[in-house]
């Protein structure tokens, strides 16, 4: 990718785009920022987003299915899930071939309580490695007062550790999880965003966000780039989209582009993967209450 697209000072050797990106994610589990949207791009996305929420706000399975699969669900998503700066930023790390695992929102309503405990994204998504990239996608200023992410630099490097299943109901995450082992919060970046601006995240990395204090809403797309080499433990075959190059393992269903805005045949494919993608997150859960999926 060319040095302009991405907007990362970070390191202050001579190196193309590509290898900064590849040398900042393998020394820290992550980048930021980079510049994918102009202002005016993303809210004209959010308002497609807040106009669905509008049309489906009686319908609450469908409602649901929204927050799990906007890029099934909505055209302006899925263009957003193939967009070229996302694409040319995750590349350098996972290579040339490209599956979007999940693009769910995050969304934080204006002054409530809601957090994302530390935890690390890959521990209940049955996946048999770690070659995955989240593409984290500001539709809204994602500041210290609207309840940003924060990262731990470096702590990809620890691997796969102990999470504890809370399942509260302030947790934005599906089974409230949270690191049982210690994390160096004093060592956390802020990852403060523009509308339009998204930062990249390793599987392992340990991350989280505080409460939303500020007047508007919070709201990301978490786009999770996959290599078509990974493959569900269990055998489940879930629905990707298929963004770059060419898949030459046949582990996942491959989705087409959403058939038209929230149309109801997409609404029957994502029910139905929503179904089997919850039997993979809540295995071995000892509760019924679900946060997500
Ligand atoms: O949106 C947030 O605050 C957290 C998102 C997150 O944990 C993720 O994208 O992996």
């Amino acid at each position: 990718m060319s040095t302009e697209t991405s907007g990362i000072d970070r390191v202050g050797v001579e190196m193309n785009g590509d290898a900064r990106i590849a040398e900042l994610y393998e020394q820290d589990g992550f980048v930021f920022p980079f510049d994918v949207l102009a202002a005016h791009e993303a809210q004209a996305i959010r308002a497609d987003l807040e106009a669905a929420e509008a049309e489906l706000a009686d319908d609450t399975e469908r409602f649901a299915l929204l927050r799990s699969y906007p890029d099934r669900l909505l055209p302006s998503f899925d263009a957003l899930i193939r967009h070229p700066v996302l694409l040319d930023a995750v590349r350098p790390i996972l290579g040339p071939d490209l599956l979007v695992w999940s693009s769910a929102l995050f969304i934080k309503e204006a002054d409530t309580s809601h957090i994302v405990s530390w935890h690390q994204d890959l521990t209940y998504w049955g996946l048999d490695d770690v070659e995955k990239v989240t593409a984290w996608v500001a539709l809204s200023p994602a500041t210290l007062e609207s309840g940003c992410m924060r990262f731990v630099p470096g702590s990809h490097k620890k691997q796969a550790v102990p999470h504890l299943d809370t399942f509260d109901d302030n947790n934005l995450l599906s089974r409230g999880q949270e690191i049982a082992v210690e994390v160096d919060e004093n060592e956390s970046v802020d990852v403060v965003l523009q509308t339009g601006q998204a930062s990249l995240h390793h599987g392992h990395l340990f991350h989280a966000s505080g409460p939303n204090t500020s007047g508007d809403r919070r709201i990301a797309a978490a786009i999770r780039y996959i290599k078509p080499s990974m493959k569900q433990r269990g055998g489940e075959r879930l629905l990707v989209a298929q963004v770059s190059g060419e898949d030459n393992f046949g582990h996942f269903d491959i989705a087409g582009a959403p058939k038209e805005r929230l149309s109801d045949p997409d609404f029957v494919l994502c029910a139905k993967d929503s179904a089997t993608k919850q039997s993979v997150l809540y295995e071995g859960a000892t509760t019924d209450k679900r946060q997500r999926y």
